[in-house]
């Protein structure tokens, strides 16, 4: 049997008996997660492959796949010509490791290096993804999966699915010859509207991808947005879908026709593949004015159909256990304004009050409570363990999805009515003239952004910051 360099090296680790090596003599062991400029085929056959940047050279990057409560463990190597830090969204992270350049970390260089090492507490279904320059770096492909599996096992129970996927969803602009429209990187255009939305939508980098399912079996499908701007409503008819999580976090089982996720935002949802099945069944999804294309199908893998499961969905192990205190709690305000139609006349920005033409050249259009994305100052402060009871008010004339780092939250409400659901998420899509309330407790330290996860309106004015503790 061939001995390969890795256990080798561990052989030679466990031969020294020197106890309580420090954690940095053990480097050398930490798996790489490179991004470098690599080649896709996202083009249908016959096109040409796409010059991308991707984490470990594929597209999307390599699923990262943990327990919950274990450890994630990468020396990030970028070989990109840009400075770049990655982040890994939705996890309850220590604010050293959160990868947001110039926030929690210096930006890696280019030939740089980094090492994230970090706990992921809650099981679901993450993703990582550069957070600089992200309108750039994501469009151009820097993201992956990042799955947290259950501490106790629920696959394989009764009610459960038998099988699982992770199904990311991104939409690319490409041009004629498969190379991604670069011209356009940056248009103001694209980002005081919905932001830079594309004309290709792939599955795990796969346009029209066909995924092999067994007749009979229950499957969870972890559906991930890795868009930097298209809201993608979804829809698996003949499915009957069951959503079982969302943003990570385990719900009460419900049937979704129609399943929505903005950017960055992820849905598991169960469903049951009929032993009949004769047919692919599509993914559609609308490409926009209820225009419902077919982005994917599974199809018959071929293999021998298990007899039909018609049970209830057995809901996901509950485990979020800290139960929100809304007596007292500290109130705070996000109001959106700018973008196209979005009669914005003034905001801040480097500390001076400008009006539209000035932040027109400055190429800032949003603003949050009056500020275009100055980082001086944070939204709020919190001392650690308070409870933030939050407003969404959009008064602009686009949907924007709010994200906040290093933390979930709770939705109370929308449009003034309690939602039923009182979902915990961690980014959260706010329509025009429907405010959105939410609460969480502060209850990790340190300094977090806040920010539209449709990445062009982040750049232009979206993006502010929280200090807890
Ligand atoms: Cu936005």
């Amino acid at each position: 049997m061939p001995i390969s360099r890795r256990a080798l090296l561990t052989a030679g680790a466990s031969a020294l008996t020197v106890p309580a090596l420090p954690r940095l003599a053990w480097a050398d062991d930490m798996p790489i997660l490179r991004a470098a400029p690599s080649n896709a085929q996202l083009a249908p056959e016959g096109y040409g492959t796409t010059p991308v940047w991707s984490y470990g050279g594929t597209i999307p990057g390599r699923e990262i796949r943990v327990r919950a409560g274990e450890r994630v463990r990468r020396r990030f190597v970028n070989d990109l010509p840009q400075d770049t830090a990655v982040h890994w969204h939705g996890i309850r992270i220590e604010n050293a490791m959160d990868g947001t350049a110039g926030v929690t970390q210096d930006p890696v260089p280019p030939g740089g290096t980094f090492d994230y090492d970090f706990v992921a507490p809650d099981p679901g279904t993450y993703w990582y993804h550069a957070h600089a320059r992200s309108w750039e770096q994501v469009a151009r492909g820097l993201a992956g999966p990042l799955i947290v599996e259950e501490g106790e096992a629920w696959a394989g129970l009764e009610g459960a699915a038998t099988r699982e996927a992770t199904l990311m969803l991104a939409d690319w602009r490409l041009q004629e010859d498969a190379a991604l429209h670069e011209a356009s990187f940056g248009d103001l255009h694209d980002w005081s509207h919905a932001g830079r939305l594309g004309n290709t939508v792939t599955i795990n980098g796969a346009i029209d991808a066909r995924l092999p399912v067994q007749r009979g079996e229950r499957l969870r499908l972890r559906l991930i947005n890795a868009a930097t701007a298209r809201v993608m409503p979804l829809r698996l008819p003949g499915l009957a879908p069951v959503l079982i999580a969302l943003d990570g976090h385990t719900i009460a089982p419900r049937a979704a026709e129609e399943i929505v996720l903005a950017p960055a935002q992820r849905a598991d949802v169960v469903v049951d593949v009929s032993p009949e099945m004769d047919a692919p069944l599509p993914i559609l999804m609308d490409a926009g004015r209820d225009e419902w294309i077919e982005i994917g199908a599974l199809v018959d893998g071929g293999e021998t159909p298990l007899p039909p499961q018609d049970g209830p969905v057995r809901a996901l192990p509950m485990t979020m256990d800290h139960a929100l205190d809304l007596t007292a709690p500290q109130e705070e305000l996000l109001r959106m304004e700018g973008g196209a139609m979005g009669g914005l006349r003034r905001a801040r920005l480097g500390g001076v009050d400008r009006d539209f033409r000035e932040l027109v050249a400055a190429r800032r259009v949003w603003a949050f409570n009056g500020v275009a994305g100055d980082m001086d100052d944070p939204a709020f402060r919190a001392p650690l363990g308070r409870t933030i009871r939050m407003r969404l008010v959009n008064d602009t004339a686009w949907a924007h999805g709010i994200h906040l780092h290093g933390h979930h939250f709770e939705v109370l409400s929308r449009g003034g009515r309690p939602d039923p659901h009182r979902d915990r998420r961690d980014t959260v899509m706010v329509m025009p003239d429907e405010p959105v309330e939410i609460a969480f407790v502060a209850d990790n330290p340190g300094r977090w952004l806040l920010h539209c996860h449709m990445l062009g309106h982040q750049a232009s004015g979206m993006l502010t910051w929280f200090e807890v503790g």
